[in-house]
């Protein structure tokens, strides 16, 4: 297997750094990616990125990753909360899965406290914005790297 994790990014991240700076923070995405590629320097593994609005492009990325991947790690923004076919592309994929989130969606409004992504994740990191991006790959790397 490569040492290669998928990070996978949702609608409207791509937005990162413009809008809702007291809930998500001030970088961009491009900064959380950088975060995460550099934290995966340091535990050799590659971080592949993709961004998109579009849930069957997300999909998609999932089943390129199957066979092919170490693990995935996702912020699947506003789809954690319904998207019940991102769960089962999930579910397809062999390796370990980290659900990512800049806030912590269970604090907010009730129609975010449920997650689709959850019940196939092997860990959740929410709420510690940026920071969050090197934890979830430092998590994926343990889950990687677990005997
Ligand atoms: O906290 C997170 O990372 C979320 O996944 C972000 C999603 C939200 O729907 C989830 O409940 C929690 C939303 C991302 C939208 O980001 C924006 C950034 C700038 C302007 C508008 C939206």
């Amino acid at each position: 297997m490569s040492r290669t994790v998928l990070l996978l990014s949702g609608p409207n991240l791509n937005l990162l750094g413009d809008r809702e700076p007291e809930i998500y923070g001030t970088e961009t995405l491009a900064d959380h990616v950088g975060t995460a590629t550099e934290a995966g320097l340091a535990h050799d593994l590659h971080v592949e990125h993709v961004q998109s609005n579009h849930e069957g492009e997300l999909i998609d990325a999932i089943h390129h990753a199957r066979g092919r991947c170490a693990a995935v790690v996702i912020n699947a923004g506003a789809f954690t909360h319904y998207a019940w076919a991102i769960h089962d592309a999930l579910a397809a994929f062999d390796g370990p899965v980290v659900e990512l989130h800049l806030s912590d969606p269970k604090t907010r409004e009730p129609w975010r406290h449920v997650s689709v992504v959850e019940p196939v994740a092997d860990a959740v990191i929410a709420g510690h914005g940026g920071d969050g991006y090197r934890m979830a790959i430092d998590a994926a790397a343990e889950l990687v790297d677990r005997v």
